[in-house]
């Protein structure tokens, strides 16, 4: 794996100690404006030619698998196995500093697990805070990592994620320990930044969609990454396509694992 991420441009100094030392402490860490405007416009209209094409079926290869918990949502527009879907997408798994965020997080035995669309519509998207995994894990021993693509300003207004600065070293799940998962944590902070913008979190780290109480979707990209022996949430190698297959590098192959 360290010659495949090496030739996808991870290397040691890819993020800087700071960059690691924040990620380490809070669970979380900007990456910093990484889409120009125009890649912002052609993902965004791509995703909205797939979400017209796919109408009722959105979303469907998540209804598909056994490791999605929660794969419908009220008020939520969902688009997934998006390897397959565009070209322009391959960005969103392949970024050296997200990979290099995610090597940080789980070390470098790592694999795709699922690249999906999540927009919270007008009036919804309040989601209970959560850990993207089963049961707690002891500090250290993280098993997924999930990264958020900004496809709007996010703002507390718009929904924006919200995130517990920390809670990946606490080794609780928010269930096990809040009262009311949905309500506003006392040390919660909201991701707000520009389009364009990609943050890692560790995916134990507690987290969650917030209500979009304005008239436009919240619209954002999650590539999310898990340890390559743990099962993927969309199972790449029945997804895989020939024309993906034939357009990706090698080592965005074996991030697929396909
Ligand atoms: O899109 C967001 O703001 C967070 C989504 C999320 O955490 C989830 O769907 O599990």
């Amino acid at each position: 794996m360290n010659q495949v991420l090496n030739q996808l441009g991870v290397h040691e100094d890819t993020l800087t100690p700071q960059e690691k030392a924040f990620l380490d402490e809070h669970g979380y860490l900007i990456l910093g404006q990484v889409l120009t405007s125009q890649q912002l416009e052609a993902i965004r209209n791509r995703l909205q030619e797939l979400l017209e094409t796919e109408g009722e079926k959105a979303g469907a290869e998540l209804l598909d698998s056994k490791y999605i918990r929660h794969p419908k949502e009220e008020g939520a527009d969902r688009l997934a196995d998006l390897v397959n879907k565009d070209p322009r997408f391959d960005i969103f798994y392949t970024h050296p500093r997200v990979l290099a965020g995610v090597v940080h997080v789980l070390g470098q035995e790592i694999k795709l697990s699922s690249l999906n669309y999540r927009a919270a519509l007008p009036g919804y998207g309040l989601q209970k805070l959560h850990a993207d995994w089963h049961e707690a894990v002891a500090p250290g021993d993280y098993k997924v990592c999930n990264s958020i693509w900004l496809l709007d300003d996010f703002s507390a207004a718009n929904g924006a994620t919200r995130m517990v600065p920390g809670t990946h070293k606490q080794g609780l799940l928010p269930q096990d320990d809040l009262k009311d998962p949905f309500a506003t944590h006392p040390d919660e902070i909201i991701l707000e930044a520009p389009a364009g913008t990609v943050a890692i979190f560790n995916s134990h780290t507690w987290h969650g969609g917030t209500i979009n109480h304005s008239d436009k979707p919240r619209r954002a990209v999650h590539s999310y990454f898990c340890q390559r022996d743990q099962p993927q949430q969309v199972d790449q190698k029945r997804y895989i396509r020939a024309e993906t297959l034939g357009r990706i590098s090698e080592g965005a192959r074996i991030l697929l694992d396909v």
